[in-house]
């Protein structure tokens, strides 16, 4: 007997409803949920596919320990719990605890227990080595936020809704489905600004998926800081700011001005491509239009100067007048009370504040206690007080996916202890002591705190388990619980977090991401506030009332600043001094055995590196290719599919070509998270690379420098847009070019 059960999707972030069709202890199939307020029905190839993940032959189903001849043996539970407690003592009795370190990696987001009981374990255990894919993601929005509202977690969103003039700059919103904005049917919602006579206008270096269903304006790669310097100076110079306003908003708008003064459209032209007229015409359209707003992501995030291009971004908005208004760039509200003090008694915290912590390699600063990702590799291998030896990496493969994965490789194999807590075998754990199988989201019940701010339109769902765990599949916080009581004797804080989790066990309420979850939804938008609310929501309300998930209001509320901004006088900063020396770094040299800038770019059906295996998502073949002008092409003698080496200042690859008048010249195109050669236990991933070069694909990170020099300053991110690279046709037969250089595994 089947059964068809509400629940949604947590690969991405709209977070799409899902019908979960089930016989007994098995997920059958998955279909987008017409019921569902937001989603409607919708539902992308992954979503669908995922129940041939969850049923993957491949999928991890036991704990595995490597074994000296390198291969993998099953062993029990209790034998991994007991073996992983002794060494990992251990590592902590003759290295101390900073020894010990975590990588959580993208879908660990989607999972609240998980981060919360990640975070909480290493916070506890005072180690400085927690990382995560944010430095290869997002961390600098949280620094960006951190200097201009006092508060790292403030993030404005776009109001999809009621936006008219809408400039996407560095996102692509029609593939990616909308990322640091929760927004299900994102295409129509964009067709809707369309729709109602409205613009969107796409900044991207290519012609993406989403430029070619609105306008497109091409900009160099890594260009962003100078076009948005150069709005501001024209908004200012045409006098069409309403200063007096502005300053009662923000304090260093006179600083701003000085500074932007320098960057009139005619200057930055050269470097951005963006004719100065087309310039004028944009920032006009921003001040002038009543529902306006700027939003960028990933493209802007990882060029060279990540945080002031994202504090750009927000100034553009509220200098125009378009932050925290109707149809602009809003915050989204949890509504629990005291959230403002909340965050500024936290930032005295120095594993939360910016910069509370510096890592011991680099020198470079913390975001919300996590140091760059690109340094672990470094922190393995240099010795001296504070050197890496125990490694945790749960739903992460950053062998693939952060810089110069060879040398993350290597590294690796010199750690005392790695363990990964993983759905399957991957290119990173392919080197770890012990690999433990974690439930899939439909596995595990849950309400994603980490989004709940981020919905264009206010929204709340939860779910529970729609299936038993698989095999002998475990959530990742009851792993970490008994990892924390492992630890517990020499530490009086996990000591104590332990004693909690005993005695609350024993009284029969143990603390469950669910009793969290439960709080935040009470206290929040929507929340019965315990009983002071008749008809606000619980989790459980939730779960059995409101199965499709509820929308809690309208629309995003304007006016959220004041409960935004931690600073005593609430207004914003525009001119702290960290961001604006950031400034100098706009300058280059130009680079001429470099003379191609590397971007990268995400497919429909494929996520970071690990929905290579499912084979509805293989349909109609897969391959990895670079994307290149013809008029770079053609100087080059490349032809479609032809072979061609991508050289950068720190590696080079060999992958197929593919030209395409979809790219500005001079820029080269690259999805990441390829890579699959035989090391992971991704067999059909593995066995297209076998078959057919560039199937199974390389990793573009090989190109990407994890040298502390080149990380951006402020937020540690990794530069992985704009970078200087060459391409030429791969020479058959010649020894010195090996295809292979630069895959991971
Ligand atoms: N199908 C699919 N969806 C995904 C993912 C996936 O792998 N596949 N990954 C998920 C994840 S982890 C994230 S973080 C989000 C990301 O969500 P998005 O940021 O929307 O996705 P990207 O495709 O990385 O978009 C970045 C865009 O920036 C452009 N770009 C690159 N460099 C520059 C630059 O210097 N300036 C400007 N202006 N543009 C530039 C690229 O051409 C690209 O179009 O997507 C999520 N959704
Ligand atoms: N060049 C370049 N590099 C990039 C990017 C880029 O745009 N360009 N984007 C960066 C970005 S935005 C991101 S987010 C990172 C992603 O980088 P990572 O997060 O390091 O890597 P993923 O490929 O997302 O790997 C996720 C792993 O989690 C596993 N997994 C899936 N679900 C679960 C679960 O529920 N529990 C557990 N325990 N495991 C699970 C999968 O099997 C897989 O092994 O890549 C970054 N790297
Ligand atoms: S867009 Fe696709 S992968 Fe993302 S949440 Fe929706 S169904 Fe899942
Ligand atoms: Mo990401």
């Amino acid at each position: 007997m089947t059964q068809d059960k509400p629940t949604y999707c947590r690969i991405c972030e709209p977070l799409c409803g899902m019908i979960a069709t089930v016989d007994g202890d098995r997920l059958v199939s998955l279909r987008p949920d017409k019921d569902h307020p937001l989603s409607k029905g919708f539902a992308c190839p992954k979503g669908i596919a995922f129940a041939e993940i969850v049923n993957d032959p491949d999928r991890l189903r036991h704990p595995l320990r490597r074994r000296p001849d390198g291969d993998f043996e099953q062993i029990s539970w209790d034998t991994a719990l007991a073996e992983i407690s002794d060494r990992l003592r251990e590592v902590q009795r003759a290295r101390g605890s900073d020894a010990v370190g975590w990588y959580f990696g993208n879908p660990a987001t989607f999972s609240t227990g998980h981060v919360l009981w990640a975070a909480v374990f290493m916070n506890l255990l005072g180690t400085p080595h927690v990382y995560s894919a944010g430095s290869q993601d997002v961390n600098n929005r949280f620094v960006a936020s951190h200097f201009l509202y006092g508060n790292p977690v403030a993030a404005p969103i776009p109001d999809i809704n009621r936006v008219d003039y809408l400039m996407i700059i560095g996102a692509n919103p029609v593939v990616s489905h909308g990322s640091v904005m929760s927004s299900p049917r994102i295409r129509e919602g964009l067709n809707a600004i369309t729709g109602r006579g409205g613009t969107v206008l796409v900044v991207d270096p290519r012609h993406t998926e989403t430029a070619r269903e609105f306008d497109w304006l091409p900009i160099t790669p890594d260009t962003d800081a100078l076009f948005l310097l150069s709005l501001l100076q024209v908004m200012f110079d045409e006098g069409s700011v309403d200063e007096e306003r502005l300053r009662r908003r923000a304090r260093g708008v006179d600083d701003l001005k000085a500074m932007v003064a320098g960057y009139a459209p005619e200057v930055t032209a050269a470097r951005t491509d963006i004719p100065p007229e087309k310039v004028r015409e944009i920032a006009r359209a921003l001040v002038s239009t009543e529902r306006a707003t700027v939003y960028g992501r990933v493209g802007t995030s990882l060029g060279r100067t990540g945080t002031l291009t994202t504090a750009l971004l927000d100034m553009v908005n509220l200098v125009a007048g378009n932050l925290d208004v109707v149809g602009g760039s809003m915050f989204g509200d949890l509504g629990v009370p005291g959230q403002r003090l909340g965050v500024a008694a936290l930032q005295r915290i120095s594993s939360f504040a910016w910069a509370g912590r510096r890592s011991r390699v680099g020198n470079l600063p913390q975001v919300l206690g996590t140091a760059p990702a690109s340094l672990m590799a470094k922190e393995i291998t240099t010795p001296g007080k504070g050197q890496l030896r125990a490694l945790f990496v749960s739903a992460g493969n950053p062998v693939l996916s952060v810089p110069n994965g060879d040398e993350l490789r290597a590294a690796l194999d010199d750690l005392d202890l790695l363990v990964s807590l993983d759905i399957y075998r991957n290119e990173t754990n392919a080197h770890a002591d012990y690999i433990l199988p974690a439930t899939t989201m439909y596995e595990r019940e849950d309400f994603l705190l980490p989004f709940q701010a981020l919905f264009t339109t206010p929204f709340k769902q939860a779910t529970e388990a729609v299936i038993p765990p698989q095999g002998e599949a475990r959530e990742e916080w009851t792993v970490i619980n008994e990892l924390i009581g492992a630890l517990s004797r020499r530490n009086p804080l996990l000591g104590a977090f332990h004693l909690v989790n005993v005695v609350t066990r024993r009284l029969g309420r143990p603390v469950t991401p669910r009793v969290v979850s439960d709080l935040v939804i009470r206290m929040g938008l929507g929340g019965d506030r315990f009983g002071l609310r008749r008809d606000g929501v619980t989790y459980r309300k939730l779960v059995e009332r409101f199965p499709h998930g509820i929308v809690v209001a309208d629309g995003l509320a304007p006016g959220q600043l004041r409960k935004t901004v931690t600073f005593a006088d609430r207004r914003i900063r525009l001119a702290a001094p960290e961001l604006m020396d950031e400034v100098e770094r706009l300058t280059v040299d130009p680079d001429e055995q470099y003379p191609l800038r590397l971007i990268g770019m995400r497919e429909i059906r494929s996520e970071n590196s690990w929905q290579h295996n499912a084979p509805m998502l293989l349909r109609g073949g897969r391959s990895h290719a670079a994307r290149m002008h013809p008029d770079d092409a053609n100087p080059r003698g490349l032809g479609e599919g032809d072979l061609v080496t991508v050289a950068s200042r720190h590696g080079r690859i060999s992958l197929p070509v593919t030209i395409t008048e979809d790219i500005k010249p001079g820029v080269v195109a690259i999805p990441h998270g390829w890579g699959h050669n035989g090391s992971g236990g991704w067999t059909r991933a593995n066995a297209a690379a076998e078959n057919d070069l560039g199937a199974g694909g390389v990793n573009v990170n090989a190109l990407i420098s994890s040298d502390p020099a080149d990380l951006e300053r402020l937020a540690g991110m990794a530069n992985m847009t704009g970078v200087p690279i060459q391409v030429s046709a791969l020479v058959a037969g010649r020894s010195d070019v090996d295809v292979s250089a630069g895959t991971a595994g």
